[in-house]
């Protein structure tokens, strides 16, 4: 039923210095602690290797202060890997930096008018959804859409158009097969009917960027409605704390790629 495989491995990289002078709408929060993120990274990578995943940590690379935020260049599907040009001027370089680690897949360039980041692309348990954002355009839902229906030519893929949070998967992803999870402060007009979805209290609207991982879902700590609605689901959930991504925008899908 699922359109991903199992996972087992997952690509990351290690924060530089300098990721504070990434891109950020959320410096009401504070600037972020380099030393805390490093433990924070740490922890999040030792828990995908916890789920029995293999883990490949790319050193600090300066010139790309949100370059730890990996998922948004790639979209991995099966042994497809889409390279997405991000909207951000800032972060259209990071995804060559990537492809040396990805080269055993099949890397597929997007036309020049497309712009997308991984973060708006929600795969779903029977269909994709991807978001129409600051970061992703038109012609990068066509893009997206002609590269997975070239590895599996029914899938059903779906434009998301929405504002009020940085990524669709910010403020959208799956709980479990139909049942969305959902931060208040994303608006959509699109048709969500097919799907249960739980809405969450808007102080835990970042734990709305669940990431299940095989038999465990990952899911941001200190979100109790969260946990108590990822719990009649999960009989394994790992919570992490990202409170120095929080405050550069970062989700908790982004810090990893999975395939
Ligand atoms: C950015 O604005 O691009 C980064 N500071 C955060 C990207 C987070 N990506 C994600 O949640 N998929």
């Amino acid at each position: 039923m699922y359109l991903l495989p199992p996972f087992t491995r997952a690509l990351m990289r290690r924060p530089a210095p300098n990721f504070a002078e990434g891109l950020t709408s959320s410096a009401h929060l504070g600037a972020p602690n380099y030393a805390r993120a490093l433990r924070q990274h740490d922890a999040y990578a030792q828990a995908l290797r916890d789920c029995g995943l293999e883990v490949t940590i790319l050193p600090p690379a300066d010139r790309f202060p949100d370059g730890h935020f990996v998922e948004d260049p790639f979209v991995i599907f099966h042994d497809l890997a889409f390279h997405c040009r991000s909207g951000a001027p800032a972060r259209e370089q990071e995804g060559e930096s990537l492809k040396p680690q990805l080269a055993p897949l099949h890397i597929v360039e997007p036309p020049p008018a497309a712009r997308i980041d991984g973060g708006d692309v929600l795969f779903c348990a029977d269909r994709v959804l991807v978001g129409i954002s600051a970061r992703s355009n038109g012609a990068g839902y066509e893009a997206v859409r002609a590269a997975l229906r070239s590895v599996k030519r029914d899938i059903r893929v779906e434009p998301v158009p929405f504002s009020g949070v940085l990524h669709l998967k910010s403020g959208l992803t799956e709980l479990a097969p139909g049942i969305l999870i959902r931060d208040p402060a994303l608006k959509t007009d699109y048709d969500l009917s097919w799907a249960e979805v739980v809405d969450l209290p808007p102080e835990e609207g970042y734990a709305a960027d669940v990431m299940p991982v095989n038999d465990t879902l990952f899911i941001a700590a200190d979100c109790p409605k969260a946990c108590e609605a990822a719990s009649k689901h999960w009989d394994r959930i790992i919570a992490l704390d990202l409170s120095e991504f929080v405050k550069m925008d970062g989700g908790l899908t982004c810090l990893s790629l999975r395939y």
